[in-house]
């Protein structure tokens, strides 16, 4: 059989790869010309552990190749991206691109998939979408158990880092629009899932989605809640944290500087925009975690002020440990509002990159250095990423400076 998977990032080239790797012909496409002229000479477009090689013996076994529009295929994986827009409501005019052109190639016996996450109703509305450009074929919101076109949702799940990983072995939440899709879609992640399919109908499948990034970004909120009463108090909050979570039913997360990627700080807004009334507690956690990185540069500049032209050193920028992913960081935004403010010398460490990014080498102020040369050169010192590479700075290296542990890794 045959798979054509629309949309070749994050998510979408690693399903392309896994599928082909276990024998299915894979068509990928993207609109994109550089990722499809990659693609196809073997190479990913962007790191992620263990994909290159898995892209690159996919293509070089003749099963995976990609291209700019659909073709005909058994079943069709819906990978693009959903943002959020400035008024926090999801962007799907790339899902309807999709289903637009997925629509044109469509015969009886196929099986549509949606992966990107999604507001609750998105996959129902999908199928009327493509009811819409096919009234020659049935779908599945019409036509109960017998359509001539199967559609589910299949939220993808991965932690980025390890997602050739758990792409593998995560259970998977599969929900059908109609009586028997889920089960036909099973069929198909069975092919190279070792975890367990868990089938449900599409709407259920999209709100677990949500659920689970909306309970960590609620989780994380309380931590950082947390770590500001204790600062109010004088008192330290990894300190409370640990003594806390001794209790056999408590297991409070890690305040940080606030929280980045692409999924948890956007996807509590989906459940927003669709129940506003309804979700207040997740709509006061979005604001928590997206006011906590002005208030760990407040702390700082306040802290900076009592030096006579403070040196500043920041250690990281990615949005998460051991990763080189700067979209969407709070450390990347506390540190270009730092230099921003031109206080002095700003030291950054992140050894994880190569230049410092566009946005921060325009201040003129920051400047790229190693981890022992910022401690050392440093008056306050500010830990914005928990990277196993500053686990080891020295205690004794930091003595007598003031210092910012925002993941509490030094105490
Ligand atoms: N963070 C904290 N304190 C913590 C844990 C995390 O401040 O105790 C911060 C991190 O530093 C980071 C942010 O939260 O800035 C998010 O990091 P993360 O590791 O929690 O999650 P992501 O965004 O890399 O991936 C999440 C995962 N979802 C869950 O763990 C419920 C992943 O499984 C999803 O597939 C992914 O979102 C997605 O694509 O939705």
């Amino acid at each position: 059989s045959t798979v054509c998977v629309v949309g070749l990032g994050y998510i979408g080239l690693p399903t392309a790869a896994a599928l082909a790797t276990h024998g299915i012909d894979v068509v990928g496409v993207d609109v994109n010309p550089a990722t499809v002229e990659l693609i196809n000479a073997g190479r990913a477009p962007f790191v992620e552990p263990d994909l290159a090689v898995a892209v690159s013996g996919a293509v070089a076994m003749g099963r995976l190749r990609a291209t700019g529009v659909p073709e005909s295929a058994d079943a069709f994986i819906i990978a693009v991206p959903t943002p959020l827009q400035e008024d926090r409501t999801a962007d799907l005019s790339y899902v309807r691109d999709a289903v637009a052109s997925v629509a044109t190639v469509l015969k009886a016996g196929d099986l549509v998939i949606l992966e990107s996450t999604s507001p609750p109703g998105t996959t129902v509305e999908l199928s009327r979408w493509l009811g819409k450009h096919r009234p020659d074929l049935t779908f599945p919101h019409e036509a109960g158990d017998a359509p001539d076109v199967r559609v589910a949702h299949c939220p993808e799940r991965v932690l980025p880092g390890r997602t050739m990983i758990e792409i593998v072995t995560n259970d998977r939440v599969v929900g059908g629009v109609g009586e028997g899709c889920a089960e036909h879609a099973r069929t198909l992640y069975e092919v190279f899932a070792k975890g367990e399919c868990l089938l449900t109908d599409a709407t259920t499948a999209e709100m677990a989605k949500l659920s689970e990034n909306a309970f960590r970004d609620v989780n994380i909120a309380f931590a950082n809640e947390l770590s500001m009463v204790c600062d109010h108090v004088g008192i330290d909050a990894g300190d409370v944290i640990a003594l806390a979570n001794r209790h056999p039913r408590v297991d409070i997360l890690r305040p940080g500087p606030g929280v980045g990627g692409h999924c948890i700080a956007i996807d509590p807004w989906f459940i927003v925009g669709t129940a506003p009334r309804q979700s207040r507690l997740i709509r006061l956690a979005r604001e928590v975690n997206d006011e906590r990185p002005d208030y760990v540069l407040g702390e700082v500049v306040r802290t900076a002020g009592r030096f006579k032209d403070p040196v500043i050193a920041c250690l990281g920028l990615a949005f998460k440990a051991n990763i080189d992913d700067l979209r969407e960081s709070p450390a990347l935004h506390i540190v270009t509002q730092l230099a921003e403010r031109q206080l002095g010398r700003l030291l950054v460490a992140e050894p994880h990159i190569r230049g410092l990014p566009d946005s921060l080498a325009q201040t003129g102020v920051a400047e790229l250095v190693d981890v022992t040369t910022a401690v050392r050169d440093a008056d306050v010192v500010v830990l914005l990423v928990d990277h196993d590479a500053f686990r080891g700075v020295k205690r004794t290296a930091l003595r007598g400076k003031a210092v910012f542990d925002t993941r509490g890794i030094w105490s």
